[in-house]
């Protein structure tokens, strides 16, 4: 007996070399660094000038909805919206990657990524007041996620739909650092994984959860880690690196419809500014201090230092760009405010598709009202 306890006493494994061991993670994928020099020759070379351009001019687009549409939020004419300056490269350079007959399930930070899919500006505005018309879009897609991480077990769904029809398409999702401690998120790359559906995940590590920081978040090393557990192979990328982004993100599709089963990426990002436009102020959860390098990183920076170098871009070019993107948003909140409002009985209508006989009560009752 006592041999047996002197025996448990030397330890049959050592849990903090495993625990260390974790740590050893590859370096996040980057093709071009914050100091605007080519990392990656071989990729960098694969791409067009033309391109090259036209990441540059998504990114630019992406930034002047931002500014527009926050300044439409500061002037009470928007309702929940998320902001996205910093966040550029990640959303545009994983969503041109896809292919029109992809499937989109976008959150609420999504919203640059749904335009580019399908949806107009107009319905993006209109799904931020709530109304139903701002959830009806040409492209292949579902209206953005509230519930953090529910977008992950809808894209599993999806996929494995997309899978059954031998459709040549994926389903993309989006989530965030906050997203990836939710249930959900597991539950959607396991049931991926398990089912080997063609599913792309994509979480924007952009450092903070509302003011919960990434540091608090997870003890785990990497988000992407968290697909390991799924059997889903994952990879860190530069988020503020287009380039890098556009090509990880173009890799996994092309392993994903090759029948290869889920991807996910995670892309180190920042989000510059608060959470949403409800008015959150980062101050009070983050210094400036530990913002600037990021800042330092931006998206745009980088990609602009090289086009100029090779007088392919100018201010400018930006400057027409900038304004013709806040323009086109002018008009598309006009159209929005032209939108007839829509009706309480409308909206109890789509409730059950035959509706309750309280409820037809509730719509007689509605209906009489607005009829007056
Ligand atoms: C299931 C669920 N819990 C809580 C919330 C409230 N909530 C909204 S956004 C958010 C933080 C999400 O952070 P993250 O996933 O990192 O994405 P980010 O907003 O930074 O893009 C929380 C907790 C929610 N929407 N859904």
């Amino acid at each position: 007996m006592k041999g047996m306890i002197e025996m448990a006493k030397k330890s049959i494994v050592d849990f903090s070399k495993i625990k260390k061991n974790l740590s050893d993670i590859p370096k996040p994928i980057q093709v071009i660094n914050e100091h605007a020099e080519i990392v990656n020759q071989d990729i960098f070379d694969t791409f067009s000038d033309e391109q090259l351009l036209e990441f540059m001019k998504k990114m630019v687009w992406e930034r002047a909805l931002h500014e527009q549409t926050m300044n439409f939020s500061r002037q009470g004419r928007m309702g929940f919206y998320a902001p996205t300056a910093g966040e550029e490269a990640s959303e545009m350079g994983t969503v041109l990657a896809m292919e029109k007959q992809d499937y989109l399930l976008p959150a609420y930070r999504d919203i640059p990524q749904l335009i580019q899919h399908g949806a107009t500006i107009t319905q993006a505005y209109l799904w931020s007041r709530g109304h139903v018309k701002g959830n009806e879009f040409a492209g292949r897609s579902l209206m953005p996620q509230i519930i953090i991480g529910a977008a992950y077990v809808e894209t599993a769904g999806v996929a494995l739909g997309l899978k059954k029809n031998g459709e040549n398409a994926i389903a993309f999702s989006y989530t965030g650092d906050g997203g990836t401690s939710q249930g959900d998120s597991y539950e959607g790359m396991n049931f991926a994984g398990a089912y080997q559906v063609p599913a792309l995940f994509i979480v924007q590590d952009n450092n903070y959860a509302i003011s919960t920081p990434r540091s608090k978040q997870t003890a785990a090393p990497s988000l992407a880690q968290k697909a390991v557990a799924c059997g889903i192979p994952s990879v860190q990328v530069d988020g503020m690196d287009i380039v890098a982004c556009y090509s990880v993100a173009k890799a996994a599709r092309d392993y994903i419809i090759a029948g290869n089963g889920p991807v996910m990426i995670e892309t180190l990002t920042d989000r510059y500014g608060a959470h949403s436009s409800a008015g959150d102020d980062p101050s009070r959860y983050r210094t400036k201090e530990e913002q600037q390098p990021w800042l330092d990183r931006d998206p745009l920076i980088r990609l602009r230092q090289i086009l100029t170098n090779k007088k392919l871009w100018s201010d400018e070019q930006e400057e027409a760009l900038v304004k013709e993107t806040k323009d086109a948003c002018k008009e598309a909140i006009k159209e929005a405010d032209q939108t007839e409002p829509e009706k309480v009985s409308d909206m109890l209508k789509r409730t059950f598709e035959v509706p309750t006989p309280e409820l037809q009560d509730e719509i007689a009752k509605f209906e009489e009202k607005e009829s007056k």
